[in-house]
């Protein structure tokens, strides 16, 4: 495993070398790029790409576990917004105390879920994953204890958040947390200039070359919307919450816990 990629999600991670699970999508020069989109050949590297992407991405699971053995209670549901292939779900489930406890896992990319099924297939854990393969606007959110919405909100149209999170307010019980884990903008050009250029050095360092990192930029940045940390807290505010805390950033990516 990479030196700036360490920690188990348990997804299981190739070595680096020549093998189809390395994210090698922007490598050649692409004169027409397409905005990117969750797709087969996303899905085949997914794993790869976030962990050598995100900076904190592997701490932000691992720590889910905290969230899940504290905060997740008898016969409540437990939401995974957003899935991909399982990574959050698993560090959830793995921690959760409670009996009776069904954790909800939902994705709109097919290609996604399908790898999902097969990782929560080969985990021992007690707690019932249903998979679901839709919109999270779609998703019913009822009696829910925890919900992680872990890199998915910043795709989700600006104009819908709002009441995305009126509604994951409203499914969740007394007491229960969302956690939201964002790529996010910061207040001012000197220091979004600064997290922009160290990020792109955890890439470097993680094997990407400048011209694969210069497009997928590119073919992210209509696809992605970021926010500021700011944004971010006052919005879960006035959704209600009573607690929100900034629990987790490295560099230009950031962990909130809300409490309901
Ligand atoms: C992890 N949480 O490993 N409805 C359902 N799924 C969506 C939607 C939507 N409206 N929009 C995007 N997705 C994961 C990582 S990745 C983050 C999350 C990233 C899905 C999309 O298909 C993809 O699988 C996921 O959200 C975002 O902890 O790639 O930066």
């Amino acid at each position: 495993m990479h030196p700036f990629c360490p920690g188990d999600t348990g997804i299981e991670a190739q070595p680096m070398s020549d093998n189809p699970s390395q994210d090698t999508l922007f490598a050649k020069p692409q004169p027409h790029l397409v905005d990117f989109a969750f797709d087969e050949q996303v899905a085949s590297v997914f794993p790869d790409m976030i962990r050598r992407s995100v900076p904190g991405y592997e701490t932000v699971i691992a720590m889910l576990g905290v969230f899940a053995s504290r905060l997740v209670t008898q016969g409540s549901r437990v939401y995974d917004l957003g899935c991909s292939q399982g990574a959050a779900t698993l560090a959830l489930r793995r921690h959760i105390q409670q009996p009776d406890v069904t954790i909800v896992a939902v994705d709109n990319a097919a290609p996604m879920i399908e790898r999902c099924r097969s990782n929560i297939a080969s985990d021992l854990s007690p707690s019932p994953v249903q998979l679901r393969c839709e919109d999270i606007q779609s998703t019913p959110i009822e009696n829910a204890s925890l919900i992680a919405l872990n890199y998915t909100l910043q795709f989700v149209p600006l104009d819908q958040r709002e009441d995305l999170l009126a509604r994951l307010y409203n499914g969740l019980n007394r007491g229960g947390g969302l956690i939201l884990s964002e790529k996010i903008r910061l207040p001012s050009t000197t220091q979004q200039e600064h997290f922009t250029d160290w990020h792109h050095e955890f890439k470097r360092l993680n094997g990407y070359s400048d011209l694969e990192i210069s497009q997928k930029r590119q073919a992210i940045e209509n696809v992605l919307i970021p926010e500021s940390a700011q944004d971010h807290i006052q919005r879960l505010q006035r959704a209600g919450f009573q607690q929100v805390y900034c629990w987790f950033q490295c560099f230009n990516f950031a962990s909130f816990i809300a409490i309901k």
